[in-house]
């Protein structure tokens, strides 16, 4: 009985890691280009799931978490991506994960600027001089479980690559 049991545990053990693989969702891509711009935002992510930003830009990029209550930046959510040539050349990642439920938010320090409101919320706005589409380089991720807000993002958060999206 206790041999067996023994047994019982360690093939339990040995199942969990294959178990825990089959159920990891896939990434969610965050995208940027010369629009100077988070192309997926806001998006949902899982605690523990993969968020991977994936320059295909031909300029550099950061990606740095803020607390809009302090202003603070964050030591560990603070990745920097560079250029890539084009179309067919390798593109550049940052990945990163949130253990926890809650709102994320981050900011291209090359960019953006963070700037704080009236009201003591600080916000990311245009760097002045740079050029893009009009809102300022940041975004938002909602860290959560709830399979309603997971099943909103854009369709192109579900791709790596995206073929048209090379510029700048
Ligand atoms: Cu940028």
């Amino acid at each position: 009985m206790h041999h067996f049991t023994r047994t019982a545990l360690i093939a339990a053990t040995l199942a969990l890691p294959l178990a825990a693989q089959a159920a990891a969702p896939k990434p969610v891509y965050i995208h940027m280009n010369g629009a100077n711009m988070f192309l997926e935002n806001p998006v949902a992510v899982r605690p523990g799931q993969a968020v991977v930003f994936v320059n295909e830009d031909t300029g550099g990029h950061t990606i740095i978490g803020y607390s809009a209550a302090t202003g603070k930046t964050s030591t560990s959510f603070d990745g920097a991506v560079a250029g890539t040539k084009g179309a067919g050349s390798p593109v550049h990642t940052y990945t990163i994960t949130f253990p926890h439920q809650g709102v994320v938010h981050y900011y291209c320090s090359v960019h953006a600027i963070l700037a704080k409101e009236p009201g003591g919320r600080t916000v990311a706005k245009v760097r002045p001089g740079v050029d893009g589409f009009g809102d300022p380089m940041a975004g938002t991720i909602i860290v959560t479980t709830d399979a309603k807000l997971l099943a909103d993002n854009p369709k192109t958060a579900g791709e790596k690559i995206l073929p048209g999206y090379f510029g700048g």
